[in-house]
């Protein structure tokens, strides 16, 4: 393996839960994932709601004409472009100096914040998603096109990981994001990144962003990856399958317990295929005063 993170990069993850790590992905792979994305977003304008690969902005006027996709969900499934930058081997060196040497892969997803207005993030952990026997979980994000203050650019609140288990209902019902009084705004670090850099964040690291004020699409291919010994709260699933989303290592049946603090993600609201249909449950955007210029 190699040690591609300095000490004092490991040191700032551990204390801020977050980083930001240049050059990992070359100009020839992001290009591929910039025509790729392209194409995607051409086809999400086929269909008229969200479907199994793709959550639509409706209420922006998504259109054949004008399509306002707002993410793409799994894709490496659906592209080997996508599922090549999520087996990336220098990326994985960089997971292993940070959650050990037994990898399993999460999830993939990609939000496309699209020019003048694409859709915030409300503030959130990960895990209060999918809380884990242990949190040697992150998500990393990988910088399809620069991400900048003005497209809304991913913010995190340094040294939250270390927090409580933040509740993400509101009356009773889980919502996916957490109320303003817990953000200490003042203290958020916005992650600048080009394309190709990518950001880490831990699992419990409170984060969001604001709406793409800007002419510039903001995509960011997120990624999930876990310690083998974390098991999820709520189940893993299929055995075979569990086991097969092993990218590094070897896999266990042992889980590791390190007393982070959980709280479950229930009651949720019906029918919901993404982080963006189940935050508009939320009475109050948190970024109410960002409008689109
Ligand atoms: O796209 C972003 O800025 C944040 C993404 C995120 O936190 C999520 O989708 O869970």
């Amino acid at each position: 393996m190699a040690k591609i993170l300095t000490q004092d990069q490991i040191d700032q993850y551990n204390r801020d839960g977050y980083i930001a790590v240049r050059e990992v992905y070359t100009h020839a792979e992001v290009r591929e994932l910039q025509e790729v994305t392209d194409e995607m977003t051409q086809k999400s304008g086929e269909f008229s709601g969200h479907t199994e690969l793709f959550d639509v902005d409706i209420k922006a006027g998504h259109s054949k004409e004008t399509p306002k996709l707002r993410r793409i969900k799994n894709p490496h499934l659906h592209h080997d472009a996508y599922n090549r930058a999520m087996r990336n081997p220098k990326l994985l060196d960089i997971l292993e100096q940070l959650i050990g040497p037994n990898i399993r892969h999460h999830h993939t997803k990609l939000n496309n914040k699209a020019p003048g207005g694409g859709a915030q993030v409300e503030w959130h952990t990960d895990w209060g998603f999918y809380p884990a026997t242990n949190d040697d979980i992150l998500e990393v994000g990988v910088a399809i096109d620069p991400m900048t203050v003005e497209n809304g650019a991913l913010m995190v609140v340094p040294g939250s990981h270390k927090g409580p288990a933040y509740d993400h209902h509101e009356n009773g019902v889980f919502v996916g994001a957490v109320q303003m009084s817990d953000v200490d705004m003042e203290s958020a670090g916005q992650i600048i990144l080009n394309d190709g850099d990518i950001s880490l964040h831990h699992v419990r690291a409170l984060h969001g962003s604001a709406p793409n004020m800007s002419q510039n699409s903001r995509r960011l291919l997120l990624m999930g990856y876990a310690a083998a010994d974390a098991f999820p709260i709520g189940g893993y699933g299929d055995w075979d399958k569990w086991q097969a989303d092993m990218l590094r290592g070897v896999g266990t049946n042992v889980p590791r317990f390190n007393g982070a603090p959980v709280r479950i993600a229930e009651p949720k609201p019906a029918d919901k295929g993404s982080i963006f249909e189940i935050q508009e449950e939320l009475s109050k955007t948190h970024f109410e005063e960002v409008k689109p210029t």
